[in-house]
């Protein structure tokens, strides 16, 4: 077992921060020690294998991008990102552990599923991983199955209200899939979208002839996620479930959210970062030598990016702040331009939805503590504190404290991260939704349980050193 020691650092967890060593010895963190301590008079730097210098540095607990769809089947097409470089991608950028989606289409089994996506991703990953589980048109069977994958780690089902004969549930079938969550106590997610509201607004787009992608984002409007997150919070409200609404885009949605947990509800809200920093306006606007006006399909994801002139950009960092917004994650849903994104070159509605940052999460959030919209300390609870007590990780992850897994990042605050396409990249698409973002700081050095993983500019991981984490019930949940 090795032993390492990360010195001259600031330590900040979602409590404080502290000047303070961190030693490791194998995967788990041994002491967090005051400057320059010894051990029972050992100098700790000439008796550790490693010394890890993070003088003038944060040292922070990895990043959980508790919303990743890795490899995953999707309009057509699959994510371009496999697990190997989504999670090699998700380590470069500061994120120790993913928790990803495995997808149960009408007619599959659920546990079938659970068990594909464990064969597609076991030896694969870079950093630990976790597993979330879709349920389409739930099912009698899928409620037996319920029970069994929450014994098995998965204790957190998303559910659909948008994408009829893909993923969509009736208002019956999502109540049911609630009443089991709230007797065998696990989170109940939502994609929280008006389905036939939507439906009939894109036919209606194209019949017009408005194929471009910025039609995707007019079709979908915040009414219809706002409605839709109603809805679920009422559907929760009957079972007592609670209930997690994903990627939430329109203020009105986080009013919602607000609301109910004023009334003393159980229920969460997460947003990504293209909510916080694009829009509508940016996506009509785009256009490229090689792409013309489809340009705009690289932001093509569900939700829809939001109109500016709206506020929603800026109630979602005040909502982050406040806390009415619990959390960040990716919805990282890669595709390429070439041979995906451009299946909708005439119609918008055939373009794969997704966006790919997984990689940026930590360095695009670091920027608000940068300009001054969240604290440092907000910026770890909502990119790994919370995702870890949301998920039933907390502990082990989200934390740097005796006992917990090695997961850490020493992120230089005067370092510098310009976002371009291949070269500064590591996802595997073949633009970046990013690109031009320039960034004040840098991930420095990152560690998997114990292991550096990424040391300045080298990767030194290796696939198959990320491992199953076997969920609990969220932590936030009495
Ligand atoms: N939204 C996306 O943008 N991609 C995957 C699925 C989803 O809900
Ligand atoms: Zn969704
Ligand atoms: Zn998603
Ligand atoms: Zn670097």
């Amino acid at each position: 077992m090795s032993t390492t020691l990360i010195t001259g650092g600031k330590v900040v967890n979602a409590t404080g921060t502290a000047q303070a060593d961190v030693l490791i010895d194998g995967e788990r963190i041994a002491a967090v020690l005051a400057p320059g301590s010894t051990l029972l008079g050992h100098d700790l730097t000439a008796s550790v294998d490693t010394v890890v210098n993070a003088t003038g540095k944060y040292v922070i607990p990895g990043g959980i991008d508790a919303h990743t769809h890795m490899q995953m089947p999707f309009g057509g097409t699959e994510a371009s990102d496999t697990f190997e470089t989504g999670t090699r991608a998700a380590a470069w950028g500061g994120t120790t552990s993913i928790v990803d989606f495995v997808v149960q289409y009408p007619d599959e089994n659920p546990l079938d599923r659970y068990a594909a996506w464990h064969e597609k991703a076991a030896g694969e990953c870079a950093i630990d991983y976790g597993f979330h589980q879709i349920l389409s048109d739930v099912q009698d069977s899928s409620l037996v199955a319920m029970d069994e994958l929450v014994a098995e780690g998965v204790t957190s089902f998303k559910l659909f209200m948008a994408y009829k004969g893909v993923f969509l549930s009736d208002d019956g079938q999502i109540l049911r899939a609630f009443q089991k969550g709230a007797k065998n106590g696990a989170m109940m997610m939502m994609h929280a979208e008006n389905g036939a509201v939507i439906d009939v607004l894109v036919n209606q787009a194209l019949d017009a002839g408005n194929t471009l992608p910025f039609f995707h984002g007019t079709s979908r409007p915040w009414q219809a996620e706002e409605e839709a997150t109603h809805r679920a919070i009422m559907l929760a409200d009957i079972t007592g479930a609670p209930l997690y609404v994903v990627h939430v885009s329109a203020k009105q949605a986080v009013q919602q959210i607000a609301a109910a947990r004023d009334r003393g509800m159980n229920v969460f809200g997460e947003t990504c970062p293209q909510y916080l920093y694009l829009s509508l306006e940016d996506q009509l606007g785009a256009s490229s030598e090689e792409w013309g006006n489809f340009e705009g399909a690289k932001w093509v994801c569900s939700t829809p990016l939001r109109s500016k002139h709206e506020g929603h950009q800026h109630y979602m960092w005040q909502s982050l702040r406040t806390n009415d917004i619990q959390m960040v994650s990716t919805d990282h849903c890669p595709f390429c331009m070439k041979g995906q994104k451009d299946m909708g070159i005439g119609d918008f509605s055939k373009i794969p939805n997704g966006v790919g940052s997984v990689e940026h999460r930590m360095d695009l959030m670091y920027q608000g503590v940068v300009a001054e919209q969240i604290t440092l300390e907000r910026w770890v609870e909502i990119t790994s504190t919370t995702p870890a007590r949301m998920f039933g990780m907390y502990g082990k992850k989200g934390v740097i404290q005796p006992g917990a897994d090695g997961d850490i990042v020493v992120y230089d605050p005067h370092g510098h991260t310009s976002i371009g396409v291949n070269e500064t990249h590591h996802m595997n698409m073949d633009y970046s939704a990013w690109e031009g973002f320039e960034i004040d700081g840098h991930v420095d050095t990152v560690l998997s349980r114990g292991k550096v993983i990424v040391d300045g500019d080298r990767y030194l991981g290796a696939k198959g050193d990320g491992k199953y984490f076997k969920r609990g019930l969220s932590q936030y949940l009495i």
